[in-house]
């Protein structure tokens, strides 16, 4: 019998807990569960591309997108379905399975929902896994995308229900529930995590993966996003996370969730090697591969792949 049952009645005291292990006993827990589920030594790759960039009415105060923070992101109008083609099988080529697409939108018009379906159509048409963020969903559209054969959708709920409204006033944590639901509800697999390091508490971190475990079927994927600090953005010259609570998050969020993907998300550029390789150990076994994010930096692929081959690490390969 696995010793991690899946659990959706987490307190927040027992989560606590977990953070306050000893460094030691927590990584070898969270590893123990990670090599009950998964192989440790493959990591699934995804690459990232803004399909349609900056100007977006949201005032997520670490987004270097918003319309309201002077960060100097060009804004792009939804791209041509050909562009973002190529740059999909440009991404195969360096060896991602799936393409992620990202639309800087509070929710897509149906009008841009209907071009971004022949991307995913197109995406999947290179035998590469297809995943979307395109912001709020409703049951209609999520139910569309699910039809086009979407594999993936992440919206994220970013932090804590307790510490959601210091970061974003322009929409609510409950809305985000409510999108997760109708992408669940469509059938669609949910990605759904978060960022640290955004000036909230070890019990808010934890506040977030227990909002994550809590929901009524855990998200098959997880991101945690490490703030990537950007000038003109509120949020820019927070203290930054200590590494080691970066990882502590990481084991807690695998402890959490024992079956689904946990994503070393953005935040990888300022990292060590080391510490992702903690990351790793602790849990980690998804990466976004590429030398660029959405609008911001990412480490360079011969990096990653040199990286990977420091650890004996492989490429996970694509379900289909
Ligand atoms: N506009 C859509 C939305 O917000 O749902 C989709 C794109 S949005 C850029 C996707 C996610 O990227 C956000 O939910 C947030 O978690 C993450 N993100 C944005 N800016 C970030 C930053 N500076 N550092 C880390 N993660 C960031
Ligand atoms: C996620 O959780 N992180 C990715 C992806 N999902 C869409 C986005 C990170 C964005 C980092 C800031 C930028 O590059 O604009
Ligand atoms: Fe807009 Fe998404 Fe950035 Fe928020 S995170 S400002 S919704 S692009």
């Amino acid at each position: 019998m696995k010793s991690s049952p899946i659990r959706h009645d987490w307190k927040i005291e027992e989560v606590e807990k977990l953070f306050a292990l000893p460094f030691n006993d927590l990584l070898f827990k969270a590893h123990c569960i990670h090599r009950e589920n998964f192989d440790p030594n493959q990591v699934q790759i995804s690459t990232l591309l803004s399909i349609k960039t900056g100007a977006c009415p949201e005032d997520c105060s670490y987004c270097p997108q918003s319309v309201r923070y002077d960060t100097g992101v060009e804004k792009e109008p939804l791209m041509a379905v050909d562009t973002v083609i190529e740059q999909a099988s440009q991404a195969k080529e360096q060896g991602a399975t799936r393409f992620c697409m990202g639309a800087a939108w509070r929710s897509p018009k149906d009008k841009d929902l209907d071009q971004v379906i022949k991307m995913v159509q197109g995406v999947k048409a290179l035998g590469m896994e297809t995943c979307l963020t395109l912001g709020m969903l409703k049951k209609e559209q999520s139910e569309k995308l699910s039809a086009a054969g979407l594999d993936y959708y992440n919206h994220n709920i970013d932090s804590s229900e307790e510490f959601y409204d210091k970061i974003i006033t322009t929409r609510k944590f409950d809305q985000r529930i409510d999108t997760l639901k109708n992408v669940q509800d469509a059938g669609i697999n949910v990605c759904s995590g978060g960022i640290v390091g955004m000036g909230e508490s070890q019990r808010d971190r934890g506040g977030m993966l227990m909002a994550l475990a809590n929901l009524e079927k855990h998200p098959g994927s997880v991101p945690i996003n490490s703030l990537v600090q950007v000038k003109g953005t509120p949020l820019h010259g927070i203290e930054k996370i200590d590494a080691l609570d970066f990882v502590r998050t990481i084991a807690v969020a695998r402890i959490m969730m024992p079956e689904s993907m946990v994503r070393l998300s953005a935040g990888r550029n300022e990292m060590s090697e080391a510490v992702q390789a903690m990351c790793f150990f602790a849990g980690a076994n998804s990466i976004f591969y590429g030398e660029k994010l959405l609008t911001t930096a990412n480490p360079e692929e011969n990096k990653d792949m040199a990286l990977f081959n420091k650890l004996g690490i492989e490429p996970m390969p694509a379900k289909h």
